[in-house]
């Protein structure tokens, strides 16, 4: 496992070609994915260790990834403090006693018992299927990100609410960051101690924040959280929407990966830093809605720029589209494959 090309990059390897695994690989732009879906709700699914695997696996047998990356979503966490979760298709995730007040954050739970147990029933079973053959990426939503859903009591375009705590009342939105933080620590380590071989943490609206909120509100819960890993050999990687804004505060978190938008140029926000610091990235999801030679011609250009730099995962800036062909899908994964340094 550890010569996988997955963990040999994140380790700041050079690799014969990048290894490549995708953002939201196993979900909706997949045929199969729905054969499964329409069976069964989405938190079943995520809670069925036997479905939850299956799902995991879709992407392994069809499309040949470097990493699987457990089915689940980040909102878990805000479930298991006590957030009455559900998802409606085309509405999105729910969260219905949303949390406002100085009592809302006091009811909400640090200890969560076996609340996330079914997780690590998952990743055992997800790894006696990938039987050593690719690496099991486990996951966790950054506080601010959990937080602003249920903030809000579900997804939101303006952050309003969640704003509006940060700056009025700044003392409440630490304390309520300050739990989910602990939940989110405590999760990973089971999550590691289950069996994944890698970590990511998604902060995917951080990009709604100033520089100073970030660093305030955000940042500071990511560096507790990776200081409280159990890591061993485990690589931990940091991403988020705004990461080609934040990514030198990323770094300071001391990830070993930093999972980078499609705004900047890779090399050269790589060069900005730390030595032993791997990226991720970062091509904008929306060229695989493109015709295929523009696929092709892309994924190499990045290539061409990341050429023999060690340290340096393929993937997307942000996940894959629900709309997206699958077969465009298949046909970056296939271009990735074949390229050599
Ligand atoms: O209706 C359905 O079929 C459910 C759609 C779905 C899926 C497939 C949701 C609801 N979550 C997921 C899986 C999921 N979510 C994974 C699985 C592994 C993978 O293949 O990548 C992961 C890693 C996530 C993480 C996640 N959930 C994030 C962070 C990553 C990102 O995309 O920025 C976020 C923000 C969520 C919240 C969420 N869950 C689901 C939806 C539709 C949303 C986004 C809603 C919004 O835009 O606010």
């Amino acid at each position: 496992m550890k010569d996988s090309l997955f963990l040999q990059a994140a380790f700041s390897n050079l690799t014969e070609r990048p290894p490549v695994w995708m953002m939201r690989q196993a979900g909706r732009f997949m045929p199969e994915y729905w054969e499964i879906k329409n069976k069964y709700s989405f938190l079943e699914m995520c809670k069925t260790p036997e479905i939850a695997a299956d799902v995991t696996m879709l992407p392994v047998d069809l499309l040949g990834i470097d990493a699987a990356i457990l089915f689940s979503d980040i909102l878990v966490t805000g479930e298991a403090m006590g957030g009455d979760l559900s998802f409606t298709a085309g509405v999105g995730p729910k969260f219905a006693n949303p949390v406002r007040t100085q009592a809302d954050i006091d009811n909400l739970k640090t200890d969560v018992g076996d609340g996330l147990q079914y997780v690590a029933d998952a990743i055992k079973v997800i790894q006696q299927r990938l039987n050593g053959s690719i690496p099991l990426i486990g996951f966790a939503g950054a506080p601010f990100t959990v937080m602003s859903y249920l903030v809000e009591g579900g997804s939101s375009k303006d952050f309003k609410l969640t704003k509006l705590m940060l700056h009025n009342h700044p003392e409440m939105a630490h304390q309520l960051l300050s739990k989910i933080a602990t939940v989110t620590a405590d999760y990973l380590n089971l999550q590691i101690e289950a069996g994944v071989n890698a970590v990511q943490i998604f902060d995917s609206w951080a990009l709604a924040l100033s520089w100073d909120d970030y660093s305030e509100f955000s940042h500071r819960y990511i560096v507790e959280i990776i200081s409280k890993l159990k890591r061993k050999d485990i690589p931990v990687i940091s991403f988020c929407k705004g990461s080609s804004v934040f990514a030198p505060l990323m770094a300071q978190a001391k990830p070993d990966v930093v999972s980078i938008d499609w705004n900047v140029d890779l090399l050269d926000i790589k060069k900005r830093l730390p030595q032993g610091v791997a990226v991720q990235g970062n091509l904008d999801p929306h060229i695989l809605y493109a015709d295929k030679p523009v696929i092709k011609d892309r994924i190499h250009r990045l290539f061409e720029r990341m050429r023999n730099e060690p340290g340096f995962i393929f993937n997307l800036g942000h996940g894959i589209m629900p709309d997206i062909p699958f077969d465009n899908v298949k046909y970056a994964i296939e271009v990735v494959k074949e390229f050599r340094y």
